[in-house]
């Protein structure tokens, strides 16, 4: 399944354009642009699934740091300090991975 299933092209281009420079990430302005709060639990769930590559049903360092190229294979890798605020955004019991559950929540949070 891939990305664009879920969610529009056009959303994800203009979220890849806003954070080209290295440190402009921001985790939750990226949701925002890309229409994440707007989706149902189920759909979260199979982004999730897309983003977690290896399946263990967590979201680790070094899949954040790929998080990008999830929706674009062109686009680059998260920065050290992006991929730090990114974690700390997502993990909310501090286990150094996100969860489904997580994801979620940091979703609702985050005025979806
Ligand atoms: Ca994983
Ligand atoms: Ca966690």
């Amino acid at each position: 399944m891939a990305i664009t299933d879920i969610l529009s092209a056009k959303d994800i281009e203009s979220a890849l354009s806003s954070c080209q420079a290295d440190g402009s990430f921001n985790c939750k302005s990226f949701f925002s642009m890309i229409g994440l709060s707007s989706k149902t639990p189920d759909q979260i769930k199979k982004i999730f699934g897309i983003l977690d590559q290896d399946n263990n049903g967590f979201i680790e360092e070094d899949e954040l740091q790929l998080f990008l190229k999830n929706f674009s294979s062109s686009a680059r890798a998260l920065t050290p300090a992006e991929i730090k605020d990114f974690m700390a955004a997502g993990d909310s019991d501090g286990d150094g991975k996100i969860g489904v559950e997580e994801e979620y929540l940091s979703l609702r949070l985050s005025g979806g």
